[in-house]
C-alpha cells in the first residue's frame, strides 16, 4: 500500500508528510524546499483485535494504543506541481515517477489561501482552483505515459505493456474502452479521446483525495467550507506534528486521530497557548484531520481492510508474540488471496480456512471484512 502526497509547492506536503511519519524532512516557506523525494511509513488506525479476545497484542509493525492498532502504510511525499508543469514548467511533471506505484493520491491543499498557485506567498489565493489545475497536470502526465512509443502502439496488449508499471492491466483498459463507448482498434483515437482515456485511467488506478491543509491559519476560515463541499477534509499538519511531538516528550497523551488529548506533564507557560490553539481545532474539526485523511485514503477511497492472522487455539506466533501481523487487503478479496498473500505455498496448498472471531469455518471463494482473524489450514 502506497499512498502519495502531491499539489502545488509550500502547500504543506512535507509537513504532512513529517506530521504522519515522524521523520524530519525538510520544510520550508519557499517553493521547490522539496526536490528529492521523501519516503516513510505513516499508518492507518483500525480497531484491534486484541478487544474482542482481551489480550494484548505485540505488533511487529506499527503499534496499538488502547486498543487502536496503527499500521504501517508508505507514503512518498514528492517535489511541489505547477500548473503547465507538463509543458515543462516549474520542476516539470518527470520527478512524478516517483509515484507510479502509489495506489492513491493525497492532494494537499494550502486551505488558508496564502499562497499563489506556484506557492508563493500572496495575500489571497482561491485554493479551490489549485484542485482543477492538479488533476489536470496528473491526467496530461498519464497522457505522456500513455503517448510514450504512441506510433508502435497496435492494440490494447501494447497499451497494456507500456501502462504496467502503473498497475494498468489489460482488463481495466477493456473495461475502460467499454464504458468510454471507445472503438478498440486504439489507432485510431485523435489527442482529445486519447486525454479523455488518460483522464479515466487516472482516476482508477490514482484516485484523489483532497487535504485542505493549515485550517490552523485564521485566513482559512474563508475558503474551508467551500473546500469541504468540494470532497476535501480539513487538517492542519503543523497542529498534528505539535501534538505528536508533545506526546513524544511525554508532555500529553494523544492518541493520533483522537479529538482530544490530555496534559500529562510539565507544560511551560509558552507551551500553554500553543496547545490551546490546537485545542480549539480540535473542537471545530473533530481532530486535526491527518489521521482521518490517511484513513480515509485507505479504507473510504480504496475500500481495503485489514485482516489479522491467527488460530482459534492460539494467536500467538512461535515466539509468543500475540496478534503480531497486519495485513491490508484490498476489496473483494477471499480466505484464498489471503492465503497466497501470506505465503504461496500457503495459496497453493490451501484446503480451508477458519473465522477466528466466530470460530466457524469458511472456505476459499469466502470473502473477508474489515477486522477478520483468519487461521488458514494448508496441506503439506
Ligand atoms: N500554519 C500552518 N502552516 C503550515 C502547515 N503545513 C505546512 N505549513 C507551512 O507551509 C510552508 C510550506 O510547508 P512544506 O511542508 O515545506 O510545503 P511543501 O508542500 O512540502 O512544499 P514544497 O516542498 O516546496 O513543494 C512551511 O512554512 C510550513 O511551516 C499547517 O498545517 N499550518
Ligand atoms: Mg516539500
Amino acid at each position: 500500500m502506497k499512498i502519495g502526497l502531491v499539489g502545488k509547492p509550500s502547500s504543506g506536503k512535507s509537513t504532512f508528510f513529517k506530521a504522519a511519519t515522524l521523520i524530519d524532512v525538510k520544510i520550508g516557506n519557499f517553493p521547490f524546499t522539496t526536490i528529492t523525494p521523501n519516503r516513510g511509513f505513516g499508518y492507518v488506525r483500525v480497531e484491534c483485535a486484541e478487544k474482542f479476545f482481551n489480550v494484548k497484542c505485540n505488533p511487529r509493525q506499527g503499534y496499538c494504543i488502547d486498543g487502536n492498532r496503527f499500521v504501517p502504510v508508505e507514503l512518498v511525499d514528492v517535489a511541489g506541481l505547477v500548473p503547465g508543469a507538463h509543458e515543462g514548467r516549474g520542476m516539470g511533471n518527470k520527478f512524478l515517477d516517483d509515484l507510479r506505484q502509489a495506489d492513491c493520491l493525497i492532494h494537499v491543499v494550502d486551505a488558508s489561501g496564502t499562497t499563489d498557485s506556484e506557492g508563493r506567498e500572496c495575500i489571497e489565493h482561491n485554493p479551490a482552483e489549485d484542485i482543477k489545475f492538479l488533476e489536470d497536470e496528473l491526467n496530461y502526465w498519464f497522457l505522456s505515459i500513455i503517448e510514450r512509443n504512441w506510433r508502435k502502439m497496435n492494440d490494447i496488449k501494447c497499451l497494456a505493456k507500456q501502462l504496467s508499471g502503473l498497475k494498468v492491466s489489460e482488463k481495466l483498459i477493456t473495461g475502460i474502452i467499454k464504458k468510454l463507448g471507445f472503438d478498440e482498434t486504439i489507432k485510431s483515437w485523435d489527442e482529445e479521446k486519447r486525454l479523455i482515456f488518460s483522464k479515466e485511467v487516472r482516476k482508477q488506478v490514482q484516485p484523489i483525495l483532497i487535504a485542505a491543509n493549515k485550517i490552523d491559519k485564521p485566513e482559512a476560515g474563508k475558503w474551508v467550507d467551500e473546500l469541504i463541499k468540494l470532497g476535501a477534509i480539513p487538517c492542519s499538519a503543523e497542529a498534528e506534528f505539535a501534538l505528536k511531538a508533545a506526546a513524544k516528550s511525554n508532555l500529553i497523551k494523544y492518541i493520533p486521530g483522537d479529538k482530544n488529548f490530555e496534559i500529562t506533564g510539565q507544560v511551560t507557560e509558552k507551551q500553554k497557548p500553543a496547545l490551546e490553539k490546537i485545542k480549539i481545532i480540535l473542537k471545530r474539526f473533530g481532530s486535526t484531520g491527518v489521521q482521518k485523511i490517511i484513513n480515509e485514503s485507505v479504507f473510504g477511497v480504496l475500500k481495503y481492510m485489514t485482516i489479522f492472522p491467527g488460530g482459534v487455539k492460539k494467536l500467538s506466533d512461535k515466539d509468543g508474540n500475540v496478534l503480531p501481523d497486519t495485513f491490508l487487503m484490498p476489496p473483494g478479496s477471499t480466505a484464498l488471496d489471503f492465503a497466497y498473500r501470506i505465503h504461496e505455498d500457503f495459496g497453493k496448498k490451501f484446503i480451508t480456512a477458519i473465522n477466528v472471531k466466530t470460530k466457524q469455518r469458511i472456505g476459499k471463494d469466502h470473502l473477508l471484512k474489515e477486522g477478520d482473524v483468519i487461521e488458514l489450514v494448508a496441506g503439506r
